[in-house]
């Protein structure tokens, strides 16, 4: 029998509606929902390699431990006491310290692990918690707590009415948006031309994007904070400010960037001060306008300088919280609600000093946490949904680290880099067999929407979700703690359940059952103003001028023009960070981890295109074959980071952070290319990207 299952895609965040056709117990087709509100149709090829991620002959299904040669497979109720037994073991010797948490991109795309992963994780009680955060998103975090008084507060840009859209390292062509849950990018980018508005593009590369863009600049990588600080002072100089009544701190701003000018920035940036100017005129002068910095202005070095930025441009314009800028959405699970607004330096690392923020340190401290013997030191190791060997600085050394554990368990369904030095894997069901909400991403959409997906495939007996997973493990860890208050009504719950009341209590009071009734997603209208009253600060006003940033300036005032290469990344449309590189669908062809490198460099360098390259860093090398592309600015190479062939992150420095979140400096790492040998065969290297 043939049935068609609804179902929402979890791989990126752009939460596209699907539509699957189910057929003897198996996903036989896979198409975009026209009927969903958000993604109206869309999908991208990742979506077309679900059910290939569900019949991976590779894909764990049972728990198993490593043993001294091999995995053996072993039962749940037995990997589960083992588990809270060994973390609880270690929390009784060591402290509850000595307990480390990494909880990877994927987690934040599961309902369960929402749920029911945060109450385990909490009940741990350990201040060496980590995660993906402090490697992509932190600046965006930090500076909407500081200016808006929640983490979670992020301004969306309204791209469905805007006239002027500003996209500074990022690119949604190929990421499908972030921090900007955006299915569909190309078709609304048509629609913004069709109305006569203007998308400019500020990246190293030409990206997919810039092609598409009606302006691209070549930027300096890791130096956008000076062309952003130059825009900034060009606003105030010219007197084209118009920010809403409810803002502080302008004239502090005003002094704060007194001598970044245009003029100042241009041999750093490589953009020349009129086009800077221009930039900054046609930005402010626009009728409706955004600014939006992504990965490439938040993984590197002035990266929460270069957010905080972004914000005060969209708020000296009067952009912030009105039709066409940046507004704060209104999802209809109220995620402010869920998450603590944050804290800044609460603690600090053990070994770097480094402040946590909202309960996290950068991971850039794990292998250290792990290496550096003493009090505190972590012992024992809990990763959920990641893969931080490949998606971290230094991988090799935090595999070395890792190596040296007295346990660590993972919740994954592959061994990867990372999960293979766990003693227990414990693999949850796939998105097919689960239940799905997108708690988090819909909270970040260009639009309101909610759409409820119930599993399209039955769970095998054997099976568990993750929230299962973290239920049990609780419930045992708690019993080694009896008289320590744990809250464990929450893990009892489903997160169906929990879900329910989390919607009937959001503002649209909504239920799982009216999601259910509309199995292709409720539409909850555009953006729509909220300021001042939804502000989360004390005073319901913004201070603009946040100290813990305005300190960072210091450092963006040493920027000097450089010309060494520096490496920056790029993510392709097939590839998926660092699990989907060995999907057969998505990886046919050529392969695509090669370096590209400016005809002008490969000349200079004596490199012939196609040959193997060393790339070496501060921290260490790797081998690729690298290919000749002008879509590079000259002084720039870029290698895509989540390959095992070749990892980036082989060559990241964890002691190079942007100085005031803490987050990783994965972009404008400065490195050196030397030829090593012709092209290996099978790799070509006739096109750019
Ligand atoms: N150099 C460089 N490094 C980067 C980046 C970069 O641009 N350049 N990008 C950074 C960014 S933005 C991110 S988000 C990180 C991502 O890095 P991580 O979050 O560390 O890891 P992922 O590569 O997303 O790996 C996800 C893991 O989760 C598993 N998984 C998949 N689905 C599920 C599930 O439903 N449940 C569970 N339990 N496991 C699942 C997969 O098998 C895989 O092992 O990498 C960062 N690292
Ligand atoms: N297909 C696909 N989609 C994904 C992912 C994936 O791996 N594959 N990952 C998802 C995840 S976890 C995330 S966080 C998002 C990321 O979403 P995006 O941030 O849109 O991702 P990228 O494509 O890495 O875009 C970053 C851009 O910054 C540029 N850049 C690098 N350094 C600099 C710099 O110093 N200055 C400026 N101005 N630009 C710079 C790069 O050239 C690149 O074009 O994508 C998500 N979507
Ligand atoms: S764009 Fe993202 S959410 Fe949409 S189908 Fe592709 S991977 Fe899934
Ligand atoms: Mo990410």
């Amino acid at each position: 029998m043939t049935t068609t299952r609804f179902a929402t895609c979890n791989l990126c965040e752009a939460c596209c509606g699907l539509e699957l056709t189910v057929e003897g117990g198996r996903v036989e087709a896979v198409r975009g929902d026209s009927r969903d509100p958000l993604s109206r149709g869309h999908l991208c090829p990742k979506a077309v390699a679900l059910p290939d991620v569900h019949a991976d002959g590779e894909r764990l299904r049972t728990p198993v431990r490593r043993t001294a040669d091999g995995w053996e497979a072993i039962s749940w109720e037995a990997a589960f006491d083992l588990v809270a037994t060994r973390l609880a073991d270690v929390r009784d010797r060591h402290g509850r310290d000595a307990v480390g948490v990494y909880l990877g991109n994927p987690t934040v795309h599961s309902l369960g692990a929402l749920t029911h992963g945060t109450g385990f994780m909490g009940m741990l009680r350990t201040r060496n918690r980590f995660s993906a955060t402090s490697v992509d998103q932190l600046p965006h975090h930090l500076v909407a707590y500081l200016l808006y008084g929640h983490q979670l507060m992020l301004p969306i840009p309204d791209l469905d009415r805007t006239d002027h859209f500003l996209v500074i390292g990022g690119n949604p062509m190929a990421s499908n948006g972030s921090l900007m849950t955006v299915p569909d990018f190309a078709r609304r980018r048509r629609a913004l031309a069709e109305r006569g508005g203007r998308m400019v593009v500020v990246d190293p590369r030409r990206t997919e994007t810039a092609k598409v863009a009606d302006e691209h600049h070549f930027v300096r990588p890791g130096t956008d904070a000076a062309l952003l600080l130059a825009m900034v002072r060009t606003i105030l100089a010219e007197d084209s400010a118009d920010p809403p009544s409810y803002v502080d701190g302008i004239d502090v701003v005003r002094d704060a960037v007194e001598g970044f000018t245009p003029e100042w920035a241009a041999p750093i940036t490589g953009i020349d001060a009129s086009t800077t100017e221009r930039l900054a005129r046609e930005f402010a002068g626009a009728r409706s306008a955004v600014c939006y910095g992504r990965t490439g202005v938040s993984m590197q070095q002035h990266g929460a300088v270069c957010q905080w930025a972004i914000q005060v441009l969209n708020v000296l314009t009067g952009n912030i919280d009105r039709p066409g800028g940046a507004l704060v959405t209104k999802p209809a699970v109220d995620v402010l609600k869920m998450v603590s607004p944050g804290h800044f330096g609460a603690w600090r690392s053990r070994v770097r000093g480094l402040p946590e923020f909202a309960g996290e340190l950068p991971v850039a401290v794990l292998a250290e946490e792990i290496e550096t013997p003493g009090d505190k030191q972590i012992k024992a190791f809990v990763v959920n949904a990641g893969n931080p060997v490949l998606s971290t600085p230094d991988g090799p050394r935090l595999a070395r680290a890792l190596a040296g554990l007295d346990f660590m368990v993972a919740i994954d369904v592959k061994v990867n880099e990372t999960t293979r030095h766990a003693d227990v894997i414990l693999p949850p069901t796939p998105l097919l067999e689960r239940d799905h909400y997108d708690i988090i991403f819909n909270a970040f959409a260009v639009r309101d929407t909610a759409r409820f997906a119930p599993a399209v495939l039955p769970k095998p007996e054997e099976a568990r979700h993750d929230w299962e997973i973290f239920r049990e493990l609780g419930l045992r860890y708690r019993k080694r703690f009896k008289g320590k208050r744990f809250d464990t009504l929450r893990l009892r719950l489903s997160p169906r359940v929990l879900l329910d009341v989390l919607l009937r209590t959001g503002p649209h009071r909504l239920s799982v059952r009216k999601l259910r009734k509309n199995p292709n997603g409720v539409d909850l209208g555009p953006l729509k103003p909220s300021f001042p009253q939804r502000l989360r600060t004390e005073d319901k006003r913004i201070d603009l001028a946040p100290k813990l940033v305005l300190d960072g300036l210091g450092a963006v005032r040493e920027l000097r023009a450089g010309d060494g290469l520096l490496l920056i990344g790029r993510r392709h449309l097939r590839a998926n960070n660092s699990w989907m590189n060995d999907v057969d669908r998505l990886t046919r062809g050529k392969a695509r981890h090669h370096l590209l490198m400016h005809p002008r460099d490969l000349a200079e360098h004596g490199i012939t295109d196609g040959a193997e390259v060393r790339v070496r860093s501060a921290v260490g090398e790797v081998r690729v074959p690298v290919t000749s592309s002008d879509e590079v600015m000259p002084g720039v190479v870029s290698l895509p980071h989540g390959y095992r062939a070749a990892s980036a992150n082989d060559l990241t420095d964890p002691a190079v952070l942007d100085g005031v979140s803490g987050n990783a400096v994965l972009n404008g790492v400065p490195v050196r290319v030397e030829a090593v040998g012709p092209a290996p065969r099978g790799v070509t290297s006739s096109s750019a990207s």
